[in-house]
């Protein structure tokens, strides 16, 4: 019996010593949850001197990893097997995901600086009472172009891009919805557009401006217009920002027919591991100071009124990047359209793109 009591004592030392170095490992390895935060951002959409503050002040090592479109994120979500305290999806995938309940409703009295949102920002139809999302940046669609290598001709019409001057002349960003939105609006259909007919006839004469498409791209796009390698841009907003204010050539345009106003907001999947974390890193990005210098560094627009101070004149009173209500109302902000219309608007922007090889 006191040899059986032995083995028995011994098997529990044994396994607790085991489980405590695992322990003692993963936490060194930044591989536990309690110690990392864990962060799904979009490419070039922050500023990298801000992750290392915040690991500074909050003690939390950050594991970084990015997407370049809603789509490709949320894929890599639901198929699960991923530890992602934060994600930053844009309003039709943050409904899409509450729907499929792949996130977290947050707990704001864990967001002290959730009062520096401009409620212009915040709850929004895609979420109301921000239930699951805090604002991160805004924007429009819109065209960048380069007015002397236009020589001085305007743009002004999502049809000025069919022109034949502007053969091999323009890039694309690399988006479903913003590329087969832009032969919607072309033709003044909605951006959520359900009808079939009215999104083949899109796809169609979107299929007529392949000879003026120099490429599909994605971030690389603010890289080869800032270098003059293409003239015109269908590009997000901030992205236009970016390369604007450091070539005065340029000029960025939302199209009279109308166009895309898009919200990218924070949120919690169900894939958290550090909740704590989580919120941590919302807040500390909610901070008027933070959210200046990440606007500043990322060209984006902030929904962050309480930052605006903190920015230069020339940022925030650029009505191109902070376009008032009267216009913004006028602009449509992608719906949630389902699982089997948005794999249509995928499969024709597919299309679309073998057809402008
Ligand atoms: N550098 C990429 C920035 C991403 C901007 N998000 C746009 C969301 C459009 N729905």
């Amino acid at each position: 019996m006191k040899q059986l009591t032995r083995v028995f004592i011994l098997v529990f030392v044994v396994s607790f010593g085991i489980l405590y170095l695992i322990n003692h490992l993963n936490a060194s390895e930044g591989y536990s949850g309690d110690k990392t935060v864990t962060i799904f951002n979009w490419g070039d959409y922050i500023d990298p001197a801000l992750i290392k503050k915040f690991e500074k002040e909050s003690g939390y090592k950050v594991i970084y990893q990015t997407f370049d479109s809603n789509e490709a994120m949320m894929t890599k979500i639901e198929q699960g097997g991923t530890t992602f305290d934060i994600a930053v999806p844009s309003e039709y995938a943050i409904s899409k995901m509450k729907d499929e309940n792949l996130l977290i409703p947050l707990d704001h009295s864990k967001l002290p600086n959730l009062k520096n949102i401009d409620s212009r920002f915040m709850d929004l139809p895609f979420d109301e009472k921000n239930k699951y999302s805090v604002p991160y940046f805004w924007g429009t669609v819109g065209i960048i172009y380069n007015k002397e290598m236009l020589n001085g001709k305007e743009i002004t019409s999502w049809n000025d891009l069919w022109d034949k001057d502007l053969k091999n002349k323009i890039l694309l960003v690399d988006g479903a919805r913003e590329v087969i939105g832009m032969g919607l609006n072309s033709l003044n259909y909605s951006l959520n557009d359900r009808n079939k007919a009215h999104l083949v006839e899109a796809k169609e004469k979107l299929d007529k401006m392949t000879p003026n498409i120099k490429a599909i791209v994605g971030d690389e796009i603010k890289m080869l217009i800032a270098n003059e390698e293409a003239s015109v841009g269908v590009v997000w907003s901030g992205d236009a920002a970016e390369i604007m204010s450091e070539n005065d050539k340029l000029d960025y345009v939302v199209p009279k027919e109308g166009s895309n106003l898009w919200f990218d907001n924070m949120v919690i999947p169900k894939t958290a591991k550090n909740m704590e974390g989580a919120y941590a890193f919302m807040n500390f990005m909610l901070d008027p100071e933070n959210a200046a210098i990440n606007t500043e560094y990322v060209g984006y627009s902030t929904p962050n009124k309480a930052a605006l101070k903190y920015l230069p004149k020339e940022i925030s009173s650029d009505t191109r990047f902070y376009p008032n209500p009267e216009l913004t109302d006028k602009l449509e902000v992608y719906e949630n359209l389902g699982k089997k219309m948005l794999a249509y608007y995928n499969e024709l922007f597919l299309e679309f793109k073998m057809h402008s090889k």
